[in-house]
């Protein structure tokens, strides 16, 4: 019954039929994430760098009312091209959406939801919403969270930008129950930089060991996903002062301009990009890239396990 609005590209159905792995990847990043027209060019090399580990990639979104698993380049292109036009679609989002017809570009949680109905269990971005910072007082916590909470799917991340509160962001995880694996790393990413001084729960050194636990989490009857935190490579990390001064004229600017509910992720991340002269776009476009191997890794992984 949940399947009416679900549509599949035929290879992703071919290769869900044939049990190959699928690597699910989502679309704000590309209409609210990134500039047009690096988003589009990111989107399709992340494609590529799925489809070079070995597995499918399946780009979701919303396209005329249906919950699309598989988007393909000119889906992708309208997206890229529209940018801030295209609604961005979070969990909340999609009912309206499906139901006048629409497109829209879906959020790490509304993804989840597409990949599960889907039977795509990996997942793969570059940062996961989080617990905003002054949450205590504006309850601002991103929908992908207790969507992890209740969605069984693994998401791929370089962890949570410090325009969240990652403190914060950790403790929700571990009241909600979802467990948050640090990839060949003890420390929880910051997206751009490769340290946060926070703990991961779990340090794994590779793939199989993550698909080994992922098998044990479902078939358990766990019903949660799981953070897999992988850091941006060394190479590709930011300057972390730069990105420090960024974020808090980014925050000093939201706050001037009242910037609040689902506006706010986008802006300060159109701010960060703007202030810091593209020099982060390049670091976002790598750690995308290296998560979407990292994905298509474990996607393969827990195929062998489970077929
Ligand atoms: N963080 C990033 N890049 C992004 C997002 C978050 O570093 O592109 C996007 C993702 O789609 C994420 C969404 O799911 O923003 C979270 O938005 P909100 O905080 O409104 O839930
Ligand atoms: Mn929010």
């Amino acid at each position: 019954m949940q399947k009416k609005w679900l549509s599949l590209s035929s290879e992703v159905q071919n290769a869900l039929a044939e049990g190959k792995p699928v690597v699910a990847l989502e679309s704000t990043i590309i209409a609210h994430g990134m500039p047009f027209p690096q988003n589009v060019e990111t989107a399709l090399r992340v494609e590529q760098v799925v489809r070079d580990a070995g597995a499918i990639p399946a780009t979701c979104a919303v396209m005329g009312g249906r919950l699309t698993c598989g988007l393909n380049a000119d889906q992708i292109e309208l997206l890229g091209r529209g940018g801030h036009q295209i609604p961005k679609a979070s969990r909340r989002d999609l009912a309206y959406l499906l139901s006048r017809g629409d497109d829209g570009a879906t959020t790490v949680a509304s993804t989840m939801i597409i990949a599960h109905q889907a039977g795509v269990r990996v997942f793969a971005t570059g940062g996961i919403g989080g617990v905003h910072r002054g949450a205590t007082t504006t309850m601002d916590i991103s929908a992908d969270l207790p969507e992890l909470a209740q969605t069984p799917v693994a998401v791929v991340s370089a962890g949570v930008k410090s325009i969240l509160d990652l403190p914060l962001t950790l403790e929700y995880l571990e009241t909600q129950g979802v467990p948050v694996i640090g990839y060949q790393t003890d420390e929880f990413p910051a997206f751009y930089t490769r340290h946060s001084g926070l703990k991961v729960d779990f340090r794994m050194d590779s793939p199989s060991e993550i698909a080994r636990m992922l098998d044990a989490q479902w078939s358990a009857g766990l019903r949660s996903g799981v953070v897999v935190a992988n850091p941006v490579p060394a190479e590709y990390e930011a300057d972390p002062v730069m990105i420090d001064r960024a974020i808090a004229e980014a925050l000093a600017a939201a706050e001037q301009q009242g910037v609040r509910g689902k506006t706010i992720t986008p802006f300060l991340l159109a701010f960060i990009e703007q202030t810091t002269g593209g020099r982060s776009l390049t670091t976002n476009i790598e750690l995308v890239c290296n998560n979407a191997r990292l994905g298509a890794e474990i996607a393969g992984a827990l195929g062998r396990r489970m077929n």
